[in-house]
């Protein structure tokens, strides 16, 4: 990739203090092997109750790798919002990044489009690091209009009354493709597959902004992947990087990175 590697882990409702701190230690441990900050972005998002642990540990062992949360309230100070991380607080835990629009906030949870706008709102004046997904289902994708609904989505970024006035922001956001049936099923997009909707993607941000915009963003995929499958998925001219579910639990996650970057 021209632009800088970006490797997320995206832990989902997995973990505890114990099983979290081994994994954020176990990733702080292997900063010789992994290239170096400069190359590469490493972010991880395990659940809210463990960031304050895993940021923690990452700093402990002097690493450079970022925490994210894997969602955020609509609110970006909180309030009346029971059951929810703000993003004023994802800040003073110490995260860098939001996840907003994972498919299983759109799609198991009933997320509304509303709600997702109002989320990246919240996250871009909050002044964090958005890692928006974006992602057709299979429905979609066989009734012949893939790309459809992943613009659809992306409109929610374009529309987006603060990134309109301070262009800047985009420096901010990474967005992941996600193809809504390559995830947690093994079945991974082909990198054909993925690379066609990166650029419809990267082209649609051109309209959207300007030509320096979409060739500076990063683009990542996920879906399955896994150490098998990422050399060839990065080998794409425009996969940016990867956000990582299951494999982020294993020690697999460090063999990706080394891969990607
Ligand atoms: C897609 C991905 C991480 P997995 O949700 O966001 O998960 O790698 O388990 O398919």
């Amino acid at each position: 990739s021209i632009r800088k590697v970006f490797v997320g882990g995206n832990h989902k409702c997995n973990g505890s203090v114990t099983a979290t701190s081994s994994r954020a230690r176990l990733l702080a441990e292997a900063a010789p092997d992994l290239p170096s900050s400069d190359d590469v972005d490493i972010v991880i998002a395990p659940p809210a109750p463990y960031i304050l642990t895993t940021k923690a540990v990452l700093d402990e062992h002097g690493s450079s790798a970022a925490v994210a949360l894997q969602d955020v309230a609509i609110a970006r100070e909180g309030g009346a919002h029971t059951g929810t991380v703000a993003a004023d607080m994802a800040a003073d835990l110490g995260a860098a990044w939001v996840i907003v629009g994972h498919s299983e906030r759109r799609h198991v949870y009933g997320e509304s489009d509303a709600h997702t706008r109002a989320k990246i709102a919240a996250v871009l004046d909050a002044d964090l690091g958005l890692i928006y997904c974006v992602g057709e289902t299979l429905e979609q994708r066989e009734g012949g209009d893939a790309f459809g609904p992943v613009a659809a989505q992306m409109a929610a970024l374009f529309d987006n009354p603060a990134l309109a006035t301070k262009p800047e922001l985009w420096a901010n956001i990474v967005v992941a493709y996600e193809p809504v049936w390559a995830i947690g099923t093994g079945k991974v997009a082909s990198p054909e597959q993925a690379q066609e909707i990166h650029t419809q993607l990267r082209a649609a941000v051109a309209a959207a902004t300007s030509p320096d915009i979409a060739a500076a963003v990063r683009i990542i995929y996920g879906g399955s992947v896994k150490l098998a499958n990422c050399a060839e998925l990065i080998a794409m001219p425009d996969i940016d990087g990867f956000l990582i579910g299951g494999a982020s639990l294993k020690p697999e996650f460090v063999d990706i990175i080394k891969t990607a970057a």
